[in-house]
Formats: structure tokens, C-alpha cells, sequence
């Protein structure tokens, strides 16, 4: 016997997983409708997802869950030919990532189609789009139809996420951030991955981070978080792989918005630090191996390398930043010259502060420098708070170094008349002195496929789940 849609309804479904039921694909179609449509009190929302957060869900309800998100707008469509060249990231978030400003362009260089959609910065992590828009004049809001251009004439844009993509989304994420229910995985799992399912990629890298200044403080909860996406993705038809990644110190040497597009200048212009150097070529080596553009991952790495080393990623990092509404002046000094205050507004003051023993170096942690630099404007608190862009730190030494008492470790640029002591003792934490010799590791530590061994945990529900894509025309 089948149930019908007008059999359900919410406090029992809401009661059937506080009791620890599993959800049927019909059943989750149901509510996911009625949030779309407005028709579920907020309390109700609530509820089911602290249900959700307490009892979990199997693969089947979180890849039902997903496709359901994902179809709640619009899917966005690409020509034809572009059909195995369409190409995205998604890191799971952490200190001075501006991967993603080098990477598109040296993908868009390398021939794929990267429609990067973009998130903002909240609490200690920055948003790539905050990053951009300290680029005064670049414009991260873009229909579909203006992507399409953008990406026939450049091959890259990165834009925000535009109203009608995953509505179903952009309700549950508001309602988990205020009823303590983030830190779930099939609702991270369905957050990020309805929305790459609606990009209508060929092929998705995640970068899922780990340690003290991401959201899985451990490698073995970032595996975790890596296998539900790989599997979701798979499971909807999108090439997924994944990168473990250390975040513990910030990445590269500069942290704050518009000192982090200054770094990805340099990445782009082949210099600036090795760490970031590694992601955007290991994230972008992988994809151009799964788009088949090169038929060994380091092959695909190489591709990236070249593209960094001969000015091509530059030029469309150049390019991109035109099509997005920066002068062709600005756009030029920032790519071709290396005055890069002649475009961003310096802050007013530059503190160091010194190291108070000596040693070597071994960590700088990531999670004080953020706190103090979102405290200085850097960053935010809640969602419509303003950002000062100038903010930020520019870390002057290395993990592994030896250095002496008294040594400049990082210089804040900050528009407050001074730090105060409370701020400066905060920073002072972040560095770990030692006398043991440490090196710094690379910050990949692991590359993950689709396994064989995860498919069972779906029950034998894969051909199902997959003739339901099929029949729906969800890929
Ligand atoms: N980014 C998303 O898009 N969704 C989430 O739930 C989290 C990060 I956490």
C-alpha cells in the first residue's frame, strides 16, 4: 500500500525521527515542498531539524533530502559542448583560504568552465566574496544568463549564490545557525551538495579541512564529512573526489580581504607561498584529471603549474575581474604592476609584535589571529555586519624557522588607534615556540575517491535512488 502525500503531516514526522525512524523519500519530499512553499511553521522547522541533528540519517535520506533541496530551484543549464568541462571547488571553510581566486582562472587557462558560486564570510572564516569585493567595482552578483556570457568570452567568474538557486537552502541554513543545529552531517552534506548538484557540474574537488581552525577539528571526522559528500555527489551523477587538508595555521602569509587578494596575485603572477601554491595545483590537477583534460593526476598538476608560471591563469584573473565590473585601469595595475595601494585603500595603522622568547618555530595558530582580526572589522559576527577590508595580519615569519626573542612575527593593519592589551596578549597565543626542530608539512595529507565499500550503506537503494535522478532529469 502507498501512502499519499495527503496522509503526512508534520508532528508525526517530526515524531517518527525523534524516535529515531528513517524517512522515506516521499516523506522528505513532503516537507521539503512545504518549506518551499512557506506552508511549515518556523517551530516546526526547528524541531525537525533537532531531530535530524540527534537521530541522523542514512545515505538514502540524505541523498533524497538533497535532490529534494537541489530541485527546489533552479537548475542551472550549460551548452552542450560544454557538457565534461564544467568544473567547481568547495572548501569546508578556514584562515586566509583564498584558494579559489587563483584556482578558477588557472582552471578557466587550463580550458575548463569554472562558475564558481561563492559564499561570505562568518565568524572566524573568510567568504571568497568579501575577498573579491575589497576589488572596488567587482561585482559578485550575476544572473545565469551573465555567467553564461562570462564563461563563453573568459572560461571563469565567481559569483554569489543568486535568489532562485536552492531556495529550500538558504531557509534551512538561517534556521540551523540559530537553533544550534550546523554541525550535522547530512545536513551539511545536503547544504553543499544541493547546491553544487545545481551548478550541473561535470566534475566537484572538495577541500574538507581539519584541525583546530576548521569545522572537523579531527582528520578521521573530516574522512567522514569527505565520504557522505563523495557519496551524495556520486550518487546525483557529479564526478566528486576530495582532499583532506591541515588547518591549523592560516594559509599562506596574508590573512584579511584585501591582503588575501594581494597573495593570490602573487600565486598568480608565480611567486607567493608554497602552501598555496600546493592547493591551487593539487585541487586543480585533480580536476583537470577528472574532466579528462590530462590523463594522470600529476599530469594535471603540471597543466596548473604551467598555466601559474606563463602569465595565462594572470590574464584571465585579469580578464574575469573586467567581465565583473573592475576598471580596466584597476585591473591592470593589480595584474601588471605591483602597486597594488594604488587601487586598495591602505588601513590607517601597522603594528608588529615580537616574538618573547627564542626558538623555533612550531605552530602559528590560526584561531586567535581570526578572533582579533574580527574583532578589528575584518570579519563578522552576523550576517549584515559591515566588513573594513584593510584589516588584516601579514605573518612575517614561518613555522620551522629559528628566531630570536625580540624577532617581528606579524604586522596587523588595522584602523583602531592602537591594539589593546587584551588583543595583543590574545595574538601572543597563537605562537608556539619550541626547541625542537619541526618541518612544515605539506598541507594535504589525502586524496579520496568514490570506495566500493560505502555503496552497501545504502541498502540496496542505489538503483533506485539512481532511476529516480534518471526519471526526474536531475543530471
Ligand atoms: N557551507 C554550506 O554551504 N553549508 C553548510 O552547511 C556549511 C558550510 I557548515
Amino acid at each position: 500500500m502507498t501512502t499519499k502525500m495527503e496522509d503526512f503531516n508534520i508532528p508525526s514526522l517530526i515524531q517518527k525521527k525523534r524516535d529515531g525512524a528513517e524517512f522515506g523519500k516521499d516523506e522528505i519530499q513532503y516537507f521539503v515542498q512545504l518549506i518551499k512553499n512557506g506552508e511549515i511553521q518556523e517551530c516546526q522547522i526547528g524541531a525537525l531539524l533537532m531531530a535530524i541533528y540527534m537521530k541522523g540519517m542514512s545515505l538514502a535520506e540524505t541523498l533524497s533530502l538533497t535532490g529534494e533541496m537541489m530541485t527546489s530551484g533552479e537548475m542551472m543549464q550549460w551548452p552542450e559542448e560544454w557538457c565534461s568541462s564544467v568544473v567547481d571547488k568547495h572548501s569546508t571553510g578556514g584562515v586566509g583560504d583564498k584558494v579559489s581566486l587563483p584556482l578558477a582562472p588557472a582552471l578557466a587557462a587550463a580550458g575548463c568552465k569554472v562558475p564558481m558560486i561563492s559564499g561570505r564570510g562568518l565568524g572566524h572564516t573568510g567568504g571568497t566574496l568579501d575577498k573579491l569585493e575589497s576589488v572596488p567595482g567587482f561585482n559578485v552578483d550575476q544572473t545565469s544568463e551573465q555567467m553564461v556570457d562570462i564563461l563563453k568570452t573568459v572560461g571563469c567568474c565567481i559569483v554569489g549564490q543568486t535568489e532562485s538557486l536552492v531556495p529550500v537552502d538558504r531557509i534551512l541554513y538561517k534556521m540551523r545557525d540559530v537553533t544550534s543545529t550546523v554541525e550535522s552531517l547530512p545536513l551539511i552534506t545536503s547544504s553543499i551538495m544541493s547546491k553544487k548538484g545545481a551548478e550541473s557540474l561535470s566534475a566537484l574537488v572538495l577541500d574538507v579541512k581539519y584541525g583546530s581552525a576548521a569545522i572537523c577539528k579531527t582528520r578521521e571526522s573530516a574522512r567522514t564529512l569527505a565520504r557522505s559528500l563523495i557519496q551524495t555527489g556520486t550518487c546525483l551523477g557529479i564526478h566528486t573526489r576530495a582532499v583532506l587538508s591541515k588547518m591549523d595555521s592560516p594559509i599562506g602569509q596574508k590573512i584579511g580581504n584585501s591582503l588575501e587578494v594581494i597573495e593570490s596575485l602573487e600565486c598568480l603572477k608565480g611567486r607567493g607561498p608554497a602552501d598555496l601554491r600546493e592547493l591551487v595545483e593539487c585541487l586543480g590537477g585533480i580536476l583537470i584529471w577528472m574532466c579528462e583534460k590530462a590523463d594522470s593526476f600529476e599530469k594535471g598538476r603540471k597543466i596548473i603549474q604551467t598555466v601559474l608560471d606563463n602569465g595565462s591563469a594572470l590574464q584571465k584573473f585579469q580578464d574575469m575581474m573586467k567581465a565583473q565590473g573592475v576598471t580596466p585601469e584597476h585591473a591592470n595595475t593589480l595584474c601588471q604592476t605591483e602597486n597594488y595601494f594604488k587601487v586598495f585603500k591602505p588601513s590607517k595603522c601597522k603594528e608588529e609584535l615580537h616574538t618573547t622568547q627564542e626558538g623555533i618555530v612550531n605552530e602559528i595558530y590560526a584561531m586567535p589571529i581570526a578572533e582579533v582580526l574580527r574583532e578589528l572589522g575584518a570579519g563578522r559576527t552576523k550576517t549584515d555586519d559591515p566588513i573594513n577590508y584593510s584589516v588584516g595580519a601579514e605573518l612575517l615569519i614561518t613555522v620551522g624557522e629559528r628566531v630570536t626573542k625580540g624577532t617581528p612575527w606579524v604586522r596587523i593593519h588595522h584602523d583602531a588607534q592602537k591594539l589593546t592589551e587584551a588583543q595583543k596578549s590574545l595574538l601572543q597565543t597563537a605562537l608556539s615556540i619550541g626547541d625542537r626542530p619541526v618541518s612544515a608539512d605539506n598541507r594535504i595529507s589525502e586524496i579520496m575517491i568514490p570506495d566500493s565499500i560505502s555503496w552497501s550503506e545504502l541498502n540496496g537503494d542505489l538503483d533506485s535512488n539512481r532511476n529516480y535522478i534518471k526519471q526526474n532529469n536531475l543530471v
